[in-house]
């Protein structure tokens, strides 16, 4: 059915999963499936990387970093606008792609494609403004400076949920930092990796500029263990699951790297008395039921004023009911499948667990007998303590939970242990300030009469605590793919010592 799809992005032909400078035609991985998750059925093949191809791609990524770091900021910048320039005349097609392979609805696949395009757009700006500072020197004579050099070649593993757009956040940046990069996506969604890196080869060609952006599909303990072991990658930036994110951490900290974490999240939003009530529902039913819940920033839990709860549990229950679900390539549909039969089995014992641990199933939560990981979103009536709602499911529940005070609301919304988006509806100006106060949301994103998703590519993306800290995507984020060097230069003939310190070395040295 979507066979003229897959031949106009050339993925008809290719089934390799591992680029360097060129496609590996042969690559001794596994062979896995992309499978459509609303149809149950098999995309394509494809054939991932095996360890020694790793080990080949690196020493490309390598070779290539050497000549990359040397080509001036604003001339990588160009290579990266065109880029955009290529992702905006396959927005459709990928967007659709994007669609077949995650189950996300065509606006939201296109929609990833358009954040791929912002964080181009984004970094072209970037590469003429990779500023350091200038430093007053305490010593005469004296000028300090900062400046920010290329780290070296990058490690980028991606989550399925966003299998374009993470890439894009870290590979624009990196790519005018002057790093040169190492992809390695989700199994669960080498399609579209494979034809974002068609389109990357066909600018990197054009530029003689090929080895810098390559491709690793793998599995997590051989090809990702290589990876985060490898002392050649000075970076790795990893979006994925909490757990998946210790074991990067600890691995990358042992042989000092850096590593930028995006991690799991669990996010809430408060909905005070003084809030626009449908402004508010409608901000919970994107966060909550958009990507079928299956992204960082999904809202989990609903922390209503216990005069409102009764309202909003109403409301939202009809709007669940009148939830569209269906083909996410077919128009007026608003929620689509879940990615997997793993997926759909966890939200099952995520939901046995809530009832067990003393919640109410309020409305929905059953698979839909139909082909496909087709699941309806469920809305729970819980309590702050019930361990499932401190833990992130990746699926579309929403957990309701009431509050009096608002020191309340905030102590609960940070009483788990992930931190990455939470908001606030309130038309209240003291209720939003102490909200954005230094004692309210702990997370890296806090919003104001918005949902807890789809946050803009301008502003640091990431959150605290178990979510990992990192900051990807706009602000000052670049920082983190080059390293930074304070450079002290001395004009005069003398050798003043910093903290006034003397150090006379006349008579020893004559
Ligand atoms: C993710 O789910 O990993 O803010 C990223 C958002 C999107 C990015 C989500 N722009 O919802």
């Amino acid at each position: 059915m979507f066979d003229d799809l897959l031949e106009r992005l050339g993925l008809a032909s290719v089934n390799s999963g591992a680029c360097d400078a060129g496609w590996i035609e042969r690559p001794g991985g596994e062979v896995i499936r992309s499978v459509n998750p609303a149809t149950g059925e098999s995309l394509a093949e494809v054939v991932m990387a095996s360890v020694d191809d790793y080990q080949r791609i690196v020493e490309r990524s390598c070779e290539a970093f050497v000549k990359w770091r040397q080509v001036p900021a604003p001339k990588r910048g160009e290579v990266v606008r065109q880029l955009g320039v290529a992702l905006r005349e396959r927005k459709r097609d990928l967007g659709l792609l994007v669609t077949l392979e995650t189950g996300k609805i065509r606006s939201e696949g296109e929609g990833e494609v358009q954040e791929m395009i912002d964080m181009c757009d984004f970094a072209v700006g970037l590469s003429r403004q990779l500023h350091g500072l200038t430093i007053a020197s305490e010593r005469p004579l004296h000028r300090m400076m900062e400046q920010w050099h290329p780290l070296g070649p990058v490690g980028i593993i991606t989550a399925f949920n966003f299998p374009v757009a993470v890439w894009a956040w870290n590979a624009a940046l990196a790519a005018v930092c002057g790093d040169s990069m190492i992809w390695k996506p989700s199994p669960e969604t080498p399609l579209t990796a494979i034809a974002v890196q068609k389109i990357v080869n066909e600018v990197a060609d054009a530029n003689d500029c090929a080895g810098v952006f390559s491709l690793a599909v793998g599995g997590a303990n051989d090809v990702g263990e290589s990876l985060i072991q490898d002392p050649r990658l000075p970076l790795i930036s990893a979006t994925g699951s909490c757990r998946m994110g210790a074991r990067v951490a600890e691995v990358v900290a042992r042989r000092m790297g850096r590593s930028l974490l995006e991690l799991g999240g669990n996010n809430a939003i408060i909905v005070t008395p003084s809030a626009d009530l449908e402004l508010a529902l409608r901000g919970t039913l994107f966060a909550a039921v958009g990507t079928a819940g299956q992204r960082c920033t999904t809202v989990r839990r609903l922390i209503v004023h216990e005069s409102l709860i009764e309202t909003v549990i109403e409301r939202l229950k009809r709007s669940f009911a009148s939830l569209r679900i269906g083909n996410p390539w077919d128009d007026g549909v608003l929620m689509g499948p879940l990615i997997n039969e793993r997926a759909v089995e966890t939200m099952r014992q995520a939901l046995e667990s809530a009832v067990a641990q003393g919640g109410t199933v309020l409305y929905g939560g059953k698979r839909l007998p139909r082909p496909g990981f087709f699941v309806e979103p469920a809305l729970v009536r819980a309590e702050p303590g019930m361990p499932i709602v401190g833990e992130e499911t990746f699926a579309p529940i929403l957990y309701v939970l009431s509050y009096s005070t608002l020191d309340e609301a905030i102590s609960i919304q940070n009483s788990v242990a992930q931190g990455l988006t939470s908001a606030i509806f309130t038309n209240d100006l003291r209720e939003s300030e102490q909200f954005l106060s230094v004692e309210g949301s702990d997370c890296g994103i806090a919003n104001v009469n918005i949902g807890t998703s789809g946050a803009e590519i301008g502003g640091a993306f990431g959150g605290e605590k178990a979510t990992g800290g990192g900051r990807e995507a706009g602000s000052d984020a670049w920082k983190t793919y080059m390293r930074r060097q304070t450079c002290t230069v001395n004009r005069g003939s003398d050798l003043p010592l910093a903290q006034g310190v003397k150090f006379d070395t006349e008579h020893s040295m004559t």
